[in-house]
């Protein structure tokens, strides 16, 4: 028997569905598809969507959708809905390849990497000062980057670095192969010797349990005095108070951060104006639809054909 399938796109970004609705109309035109961008238009579709494709929505929300049997997250993190995933229900969870918005990310590492080791920000002071003054840039190849975080996307970062001659180490939960890194440190025994050895730690991690605040006093103890951290993939990953406390006693010259604990940051967060921080409003994986749905139709004909799925989350480690 085939089940007529209900699908509802969900987006709060308004500009981005039109885009949604051009890539989908056109690879699935037999399916039901209803687009939304507010929680008021969304719930007219809950008492029949049979498949929810989105982000920015709670799991309180797949209680209400009595006929729901699997949920495509548009983001490549699912930090936001697993806490409170309804596991009573047979809903099937996956979320967007990282791979898809990798590139980006990875441009932006480098991007931060090399702002700081040409001085950049230095040279702009400069400028603002009219001054003339010779100042040496650094060159990558003088640089040990670390990547905590191995998956699709640190994978990613560590293929762009590669041909630029640091030194490229990498740090993991569990022991499994790594691709583009000259050495890999496993499971929180090793990660104070790991970042002791890095100039710039890129934070690659999704957010979990064993994630929450992995970055803390105790690891900022072990960091290079003149070492740069650059968090690309969750904010909870970092105690944000021993952040600062690690800058005001000299550890850390530089912070590139582009998530955060608590998103929008607030107005009064120190981050804002802190001299060692530079700080982008969580920009660095953009989900551009042309780039994202065409895995999520792929996954509906698998759907469709009882194929499995890619992308799936085991929802008991929270990734
Ligand atoms: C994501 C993100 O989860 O952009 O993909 O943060």
């Amino acid at each position: 028997m085939t089940v007529s399938q209900s699908i509802l796109v969900y987006s709060k970004y308004q500009h981005d569905l039109p885009k949604f609705e051009k890539v989908l109309s056109k690879a699935l035109p037999d399916v039901e598809i209803n687009y939304a961008d507010t929680p008021e238009r969304a719930e007219r579709h809950f008492p029949h969507t049979t498949i929810l494709y989105g982000w920015g929505f709670t799991a309180a929300w797949l209680r209400q959708m009595p006929q729901l049997r699997w949920v495509q997250k548009m983001g490549a993190g699912v930090d936001d809905i697993v806490g409170s995933w309804p596991a009573d229900r047979d809903i099937v969870l996956t979320r967007t390849d990282g791979r898809l918005i990798a590139t980006r990310m990875a441009e932006y590492v480098l991007a931060m990497i090399l702002d700081h080791n040409l001085r950049l920000d230095y040279a702009r002071d400069l400028q603002q000062k009219r001054s003339w003054a010779y100042f040496e840039p650094g060159k990558l190849a003088q640089l040990t980057v670390g990547i905590a975080g191995l998956g699709e996307i640190g994978s990613e970062v560590a293929k762009l670095l590669r041909p630029h001659k640091c030194r490229l180490i990498g740090w993991r939960r569990s022991e499994a192969k790594a691709d583009f890194v000259d050495k890999v440190f496993v499971g929180d025994g090793q990660l104070r010797d790991f970042v002791a050895g890095c100039d710039v730690v890129v934070l690659v991690l999704p957010m979990t349990a064993g994630t929450r605040r992995k970055f803390n006093r105790d690891v900022f103890a072990s960091f290079k005095p003149n070492a740069h951290l650059i968090n690309v993939g969750r904010g909870g990953v970092i105690d944000e108070d021993d952040l600062l406390a690690a800058f005001d006693q000299g550890r850390l010259a530089r912070a590139s951060l582009d998530v955060f604990g608590e998103e929008p940051l607030p107005a009064a967060h120190p981050f804002w104006t802190h001299p060692r921080v530079v700080m982008t409003p969580h920009i660095c994986g953009p989900l551009i639809p042309e780039d994202v749905a065409p895995h999520f139709v792929a996954n509906v004909k698998a759907y469709m054909a009882g194929q499995p799925l890619t992308n799936r989350v085991d929802v008991g480690r929270q990734y």
